[in-house]
């Protein structure tokens, strides 16, 4: 199977015939050949998306809305088959696969309701006789650069608020998850999204995600991968005047209280820890634990993840798969060596899995450090795997510290039964999104998503915040006076 991209509403290649495998993680097994493009694709993707965005903008929003509701319909009728070739290629366990396109599915019919709304405001004028409000106008076309870790939904949270917001889009994905890309294309293909509107281009970020950032007529850039790229995506984008929309890295903690519903926590944790191989942003990476409970806690997570059951995420069976290839395995492992030499203690895990069956695709153990202190890299940096570090405290005021001392902000959660506890954490946490007696993970799409610090930079995905990203201000007067009236002149 050779993945081609989608231009002006058909599938074309126009440059250089290069193509690059892609691997299902679970079994080294070839599933794909992608599609590696060059600028040429990227020129002529844009040129298209120019000349369709002039008419899509004048299509009533509720009108551009109907178009996500029947891509929302046709989703949900190929659930299944999405949720297969998700979990083929990107390997994140089926019900989680099927969990992803659902996400996917309510943001289509959440982003297509914003097409009645699309709210601006009327504003009262300081002059007699006039008229004032602001619109939310289209800004043009948008580049949509995303990771593979979440193949679809984050997709979802970008194209759709361009979609309904009147833009036209070029979407990048990540090489390693193109499939998902190519269903996408086909959805759209068929729901009749005027040609042009949406537009795939696969290659990689240097190739593609640079000709997207500097190419004039790209007005914005959405990006969602490491705070490594988005630094760069930054630096060029800013070179260049884009606006850049960045969701980055996460370092994100789970604090247990003494007064914890300890049960709760620890499936919180497992959950947030090692749910998607801990390869989301939002995975809980530390577990800041009061001291009079830390062992406590160490012996209730060691006797679940005795239970984990890791294997290829097809069989419904299996809870934690691979990871996404090898250089992951690499590098996730490269921080337990880490761990141990600042002195860490390895509870479990702490390995590449080779048994039988797992020898062909990217397994590791689910690892749990202990006696981490906060200042250790394995606590400082994001991962992205299934390893999680212990971190002792004995406050909650301690807690909020070692969770913010950190160079991200995306998620945080705090277990306690004590009201106050609560509601001075939710304050104090300096994450943009802060769980109470849940794990770090599971963002719902009609909230904003995004976080402070090296995770992003002020923008948001999802929720009505994402439509500040694909739409421009614009504020109108009308002046019915039928005389010259100037504002900002005082005759006193
Ligand atoms: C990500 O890992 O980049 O909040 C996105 C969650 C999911 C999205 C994660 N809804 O865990």
């Amino acid at each position: 199977m050779k993945l081609t991209n989608f231009i002006n509403g058909k599938w074309q290649d126009i440059g250089e015939e290069k193509y690059t495998s892609v691997l299902n993680p679970a079994t080294g097994e070839k599933l794909a050949e992608v599609r590696m493009s060059s600028k040429i694709d990227v020129d002529i993707a844009v040129e298209a998306a120019v000349k369709a965005q002039k008419k899509w903008t004048l299509v009533p929003a509720p009108k551009r809305a109907e178009y996500l509701y029947e891509i929302g319909r046709l989703m949900k009728e190929k659930k299944g088959h999405l949720a297969q070739v998700l979990t083929k290629e990107m390997g994140k366990v089926i019900e989680e696969g099927r969990g992803e396109v659902q996400e996917g599915i309510d943001m289509a019919y959440y982003m297509a309701g914003e097409g009645r709304r699309l709210f601006g405001d009327t504003t009262p004028s300081e002059l007699a006789d006039k008229f004032a409000m602001s619109v939310r106008a289209p800004i043009g076309v948008v580049g949509l650069i995303t990771p593979w870790n979440f193949p679809v939904a984050i997709a979802t949270w970008k194209s759709f608020p361009a979609i309904v917001a009147g833009n036209a889009f070029i979407w990048k994905p990540a090489m390693e998850t193109p499939m998902m890309a190519f269903e996408m294309a086909k959805i759209f293909e068929e729901v009749g999204l005027p040609a042009g509107v949406a537009n795939i281009v696969f290659g990689t970020g240097s190739e593609v995600g640079t000709a997207l950032i500097e190419h004039p007529d790209v007005k914005v850039i959405s990006f969602t991968g490491s705070t490594e790229t988005g630094r760069k995506v930054a630096e060029l984008g800013g070179r260049h005047l884009k606006k850049v929309s960045l969701e980055m890295g996460g370092k994100n903690a789970v604090i247990v209280m003494d007064d914890a519903d300890l049960s709760l926590a620890v499936e919180g944790i497992i959950w947030s820890a090692f749910g998607t191989a801990g390869q989301r942003c939002t995975a809980c990476s530390r577990v800041i634990v009061h001291k009079d409970i830390k062992s406590k806690l160490e012996e209730m997570l060691l006797e679940q993840m005795e239970k984990l059951t890791i294997g290829n995420g097809l069989d419904e069976m299996v809870k934690i798969g691979p990871v996404i290839n090898k250089a992951a395995l690499e590098k996730i492992h490269s921080y337990t060596l880490v761990g141990q030499q600042e002195g860490a203690k390895l509870l479990v895990g702490g390995k590449v899995l080779q048994n039988e069956d797992l020898a062909l695709g990217n397994y590791y153990a689910p690892t749990l450090f202990t006696d981490v202190l906060p200042n250790m890299r394995i606590a400082q940096e994001e991962i992205f795997g299934p390893v999680v570090s212990l971190i002792e405290v004995s406050s909650l005021e301690e807690a909020i510290e070692v969770n913010n001392g950190v160079k991200y902000g995306l998620s945080s959660s705090i277990y306690s039964k004590d009201v106050n506890k609560v509601f001075r954490a939710q304050r104090d946490l300096d994450t943009g999104i802060v769980y109470v007696n849940a794990g770090t993970s599971g963002a719902e799409i009609h909230l904003p998503f995004g976080g402070t610090k090296g995770t992003g930079n002020g923008h948001r995905d999802s929720g009505v915040a994402a439509l500040d990203v694909y739409t421009e201000w614009k504020s109108i007067y009308v002046d019915f006076s039928g005389k010259l009236q100037r504002a900002q002149i005082d005759t006193e």
